[in-house]
């Protein structure tokens, strides 16, 4: 490990740039309004945060370099479908995004559709193609389709539609969160990991334990950071939920629980790294950095 954990993200996060843009249609290619639109979405933003979880979790159990690009590639592009299609009207209705302004105010509400549809597409062809072994493919397949779909993502985003001015408890809102956000970013750790030698079943507890630590973790810290940051840092629209009347960690629990259960998910994800030692050090950071961002 000759970079240091900065240098690291930097490295990942440029090189995504450049998968990104290799795994999009150009675009030049008809229908060039809606290539140029995905591309709007996808390239030049974000923090890239599962691309690094999943760069993370390859390099530990040393997957090739081009299974980890295509796993981190269809784990971000699930991501930016999502982002474009909870901007649109019908459910966020917002018009900032990763600092620009979303797809739809940009282009327009159909065209921010067939982004999000044509991005959730494009996923999978990546994730299918390779020179891994056939099955393995197809067990990274199911595993992001499942954290995409109504057992994961959008079952987490149709839980979060139905909660406007519910008062959730606790254990309903942590369900939503780990299905919304949640399986997403395991996904990006687990098939990181997939794309490498084959784990023992502790060792895939173990990493599945960090996976749904950070998952959580990372939406208490978006709770927070919702509360107390502002529009400009964030790069989106800030105090959204309270505006929304949305039940968060923030609203159930107060600022400083909130902060305290978030460190305790930053504790419990070290720990789950325990068995793989100085190896796994990528991901210990990458928990830290989950925990202690500011945008
Ligand atoms: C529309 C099917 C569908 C799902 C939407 C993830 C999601 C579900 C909506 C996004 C709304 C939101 C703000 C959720 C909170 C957590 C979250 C996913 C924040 C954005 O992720 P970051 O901070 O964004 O990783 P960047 O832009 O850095 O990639």
């Amino acid at each position: 490990m000759s970079i240091d954990f900065a240098g690291w993200c930097k490295q990942v996060q440029s090189d995504m740039e450049q998968v990104l843009d290799r795994h999009l249609p150009p675009p030049s290619q008809v229908p060039a309004r809606l290539h140029e639109a995905m591309r709007y979405a996808a390239l030049d933003g974000g923090k890239r945060v599962r691309p690094l979880l999943a760069f993370a979790a390859g390099e530990l159990f040393d997957a090739p370099r081009d299974a980890i690009e295509r796993a981190a590639a269809a784990v971000e592009m699930i991501h930016v479908y999502s982002l474009v299609h909870d901007d649109m009207p019908c459910m966020d209705d917002d018009d900032l995004r990763r600092g620009k302004p979303t797809v739809h105010r940009c282009y327009d509400e159909a065209t921010a559709l067939l982004v999000g549809d044509a991005l959730q597409a494009q996923a999978f062809e990546v994730l299918a193609g390779g020179e891994l072994e056939a099955a393995r493919r197809v067990a990274m397949l199911a595993q992001l389709a499942r954290a995409a779909g109504s057992l994961g993502m959008c079952g987490g985003q149709a839980i979060d539609l139905d909660s406007v001015g519910v008062a959730l408890s606790l254990s309903e809102l942590e369900q939503m969160h780990r299905l919304k956000t949640g399986a997403l970013l395991q996904a990006a750790v687990m098939l990181g990991a997939l794309a490498g030698k084959t784990l023992q079943p502790t060792e895939h507890a173990a990493l599945a334990a960090y996976a749904k630590a950070i998952g959580l973790a990372f939406q208490v810290v978006d709770d927070i950071l919702d509360a107390t940051a502002d529009s400009a840092t964030l790069g989106k629209t800030a105090g959204k939920d309270a505006a929304n009347n949305k039940p968060t960690y923030v609203s159930l629990l107060g600022l400083a629980e909130s902060l305290a259960l978030a460190e305790k998910l930053r504790q419990d994800a070290h720990e789950a790294l325990l068995p793989f030692g100085r190896g796994a050090e990528r991901l210990r950071e990458l928990a830290d950095l989950i925990v202690q961002r500011k945008t």
